[in-house]
């Protein structure tokens, strides 16, 4: 049995599909988003239809569905990539969207892995740590900074590998791999890079090219269209 983690999809379906059909993933494997299944990109809705309601695909709650939660509960604002979303989506679909947010965990371990979508801070049980870090918050970001000064990734000391989402850290779409230990697989598909996923038990990389910078030309049609930005 295979599990494929895969890092910020932020609604591109079609490289999430070809990258599927790439890992040669079978019925009875597993396939695990790492969370900010939505946002930016153009499919969200289909992203969101790909795991909702299906025991083999499982997500985590990334900083996008965190946002979505806190402003459905009125304790924060959506930004711009997700008010296109909300107004997308059917209010129906999107109150359905909201109640999946709310079942997905902050991060999984596996046999072979701890996964999260952002953070994670040095020392700290995973039990134990913040939110806002585990799916790297700006205030949790900011927390770890002002604290340890250093990226948390290059801080991390335990047993087990960690993967991680969230950044683009290379900036050019290549996946980062810390000292054979942390695991760092967002890589900027909706800004026309690559989208890729992780192959377990084996530590396979495999990545699918961008049909687009899906989030560059979003933003270009508000500046003519009728969407306002802040
Ligand atoms: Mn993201």
């Amino acid at each position: 049995m295979k599990t494929l983690v895969v890092g910020d999809i932020h609604g591109c379906h079609a490289e999430l599909l070809e990258l599927v059909e790439k890992a040669g993933l079978n019925l009875d494997d597993h396939l695990i988003a790492l969370g900010d299944l939505v946002d930016r990109g153009p499919g969200s809705e289909a992203v969101l239809r790909h795991f909702m309601g299906h025991n083999r695909r499982r997500s985590l709650l990334g900083n996008h569905e965190r946002k979505h939660l806190l402003a459905w509960k009125h304790e924060g604002s959506l930004s711009a990539s997700q008010r296109m979303v909300k107004e997308e989506l059917s209010e129906a679909f999107y109150a359905e969207a909201i109640a999946y947010f709310e079942t997905l965990p902050l991060f999984s371990e596996l046999p072979e892995a701890i996964l999260v979508h952002g953070c994670l801070e040095p020392n700290v049980a995973l039990e134990h740590q913040q939110a806002d870090v585990l799916t790297g918050s700006m205030s949790g970001e900011k927390y770890l900074y002002d604290r340890y000064g250093e990226p948390w990734y290059q801080l991390v000391d335990g047993d087990k590998p960690v993967v991680a989402g969230h950044h683009d850290y290379s900036k050019t779409g290549t996946p980062l791999v810390i000292k054979d230990k942390v695991f760092l697989i967002d890589t900027g598909c909706c800004y026309g890079h690559q989208l890729t996923g992780l192959l377990l038990p084996d530590f396979k990389m495999i990545s699918v090219k961008s049909r687009a910078n899906y989030w560059g030309l979003a933003r270009q049609g508000t500046k003519t269209g009728s969407h306002c930005l802040p």
